[in-house]
């Protein structure tokens, strides 16, 4: 056999594997496609400190990278296994077994498929093995020279055709679970009580901020999810149990109907660096949390609010914070004025104004058990991440941009939080020489973020300049740096640039 023919049988095996699963995953639930389930359950097992890496090197295309490692890893291996069964189809074969055993556990492995999703990675370990030993037989078939060849060929290629097709099938049925149109149809979501207009002068875009609020389509995203799930409005339920007086079972349009408030809230993730963007602001329209729970009667003793995502994830807040009158958090329906965006929760998420997202975030939420910290540890927990996470004092340095060039007089701008109290001061100092106080944007609540801005006149040559935020309750960013990891970032911002 040649040994580009080898390498060929070995990748339509694994090709043909893949698509079968596929199919079988656009009936019994798309997340169960094997090559997903894998890559949902390779990030679950990933030491911590190369997801922080992936994050911060690849940010959102963290996960396009995995995949396309994924892809090229399956296509080096299929092609070997190819390679290894020139005399017999034995390498083939257990390659094929063991990816569709692979697929078997990360199936089994995932929370959020129910016993059917078994049925796509099995599919793909029969598909795997019978395609491979059948394509490697029409290639040693002792037929006349020319025949077999033609066989090869004729089979090969309707391995090829025959694979597109069922990954195109599957694709189809897995869109037919229609979120989509689930979204449109919610229409809008009108707040009983809106929040405030955001003032004139609530930013200094015009001299390199970020605008107030964050179009959805640029508000950052961080989660674990390698496809976003997909959870129709109307088949959503929200179960509130544990430690409560009634169980509550609530329907979106339960909540949606009641009296909705809107709340702008900026959002930060602990993964972010000192000067780091993980960091956007939305009005989030939606129930407040404090008066479900309540209604559900919270029982002496809890101090968690333990939720969970439909795909698994969950997330940890202390019971007393999201109780407070004053914290604002929020099961939330809608983000700037339409429902929230698929990546970003749709149906429902929790949005807790002053925890960091990995402790209080939840997106896609499906269930809220009050319990006990003693009693249940959350994802990022489980992998060593903080228990407690309120979201700490913080400056960024906007403009002028690190290593820049600029001519003239510098106006510096930047962003800083301290929610919920909100930002008191910003102090900005220029080659470590005294603090000058800088120009605060209008503010809008304690739970956003605040524009700063200082106008500097400095002599040509390179300078540093270094930011500092204090909160209403007198605490300055500590100059102290520490890393994001396990709860959130601390030192000051500093950028190097050229006054021309
Ligand atoms: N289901 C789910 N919800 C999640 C996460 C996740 O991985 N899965 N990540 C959390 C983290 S770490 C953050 S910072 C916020 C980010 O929300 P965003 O993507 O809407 O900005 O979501 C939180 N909610
Ligand atoms: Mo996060």
């Amino acid at each position: 056999m040649k040994r580009w023919t080898a390498a060929l049988i070995g990748i339509l095996g694994v090709a043909a594997a893949l698509a079968a699963g596929h199919l079988v995953a656009g009936v019994v639930g798309p997340s169960a496609s094997p090559f997903l389930a894998v890559g949902n359950t390779a990030i679950d097992f990933t030491p911590s400190f190369l997801k922080d890496f992936a994050v911060r090197t690849f940010g959102t295309y963290d996960k396009l990278v995995l995949l396309l490692g994924m892809a090229g890893v399956l296509l080096a291996l299929a092609a070997v296994a190819g390679l290894l069964s020139r005399r017999s189809p034995l390498p083939g074969t257990v390659l094929a077994v063991g990816l569709g055993l692979l697929g078997v556990g990360a199936v089994l492995y995932r929370p959020d498929l129910g016993q059917l999703g078994i049925l796509a990675p099995v599919a793909s370990l029969v598909a795997g093995v019978v395609v491979f030993r059948w394509l490697h037989h029409a290639a040693t078939a002792p037929a006349a020279a020319n025949g077999g060849r033609r066989t090869f060929l004729i089979a090969s290629g309707a391995t090829a055709v025959g694979a597109g097709l069922a990954g195109l099938g599957g694709q189809f049925l897995g869109g037919r679970v229609d979120v989509e149109a689930s979204r449109r149809a919610v229409g809008e979501l009108k707040p009983a009580t809106p929040a405030p207009p955001i003032p004139a002068g609530a930013d200094f875009a015009a001299e390199g901020t970020p605008r107030f609020l964050t179009p959805n389509a640029d508000f950052y995203r961080v989660d674990t999810a390698l496809s976003v799930p997909r959870l129709r409005a109307e088949d959503w339920v929200l179960r509130v149990h544990g430690l409560v007086d009634r169980e509550l079972n609530l329907r979106y349009d339960d909540l949606r109907r009641r009296d909705l408030v809107e709340r702008t809230v900026s959002m930060v993730c602990v993964s972010n660096e000192v000067g780091g963007p993980y960091i956007s602001t939305a009005n989030f329209v939606g129930v407040p949390l404090r008066d479900v729970l309540l209604e559900a009667g919270v029982r002496d003793g809890a101090d968690q609010l333990f939720s969970t995502s439909v795909d698994g994830w969950t997330a940890g807040s202390p019971v007393d914070v999201v109780l407070e009158e004053d914290r604002g958090a929020l099961i939330a329906l809608g983000m700037n004025g339409e429902p929230l965006p698929l990546e970003h929760g749709f149906p429902a998420r929790l949005v807790v104004p002053g925890l960091y997202g990995f402790v209080s975030a939840t997106k896609w939420v499906v269930d809220l058990e009050l319990t006990t910290f003693a009693a249940k540890r959350s994802y990022w927990l489980q992998r060593d991440w903080a228990q407690k996470a309120p979201v700490k004092v913080m400056s960024r340095i906007d403009r002028p941009e690190g290593l820049s060039t600029v001519s003239g007089r510098v106006v510096a701008t930047g962003v800083a939080w301290a929610q919920p109290t909100g930002v008191a001061k910003v102090e900005v100092r220029v080659d470590g020489g005294p603090w000058r106080t800088a120009a605060l944007s209008a503010e809008v609540n304690g739970s956003t973020w605040r524009m700063w801005r200082v106008e500097l006149d400095l002599p040509a040559g390179g300078h540093t300049i270094e930011s500092r935020a204090t909160d209403k309750a007198g605490l300055t960013q500590p100059q102290a740096r520490l890393a994001p990891i396990p709860d959130g970032a601390t030192g000051w911002h500093s950028i190097f640039f050229t006054v021309r």
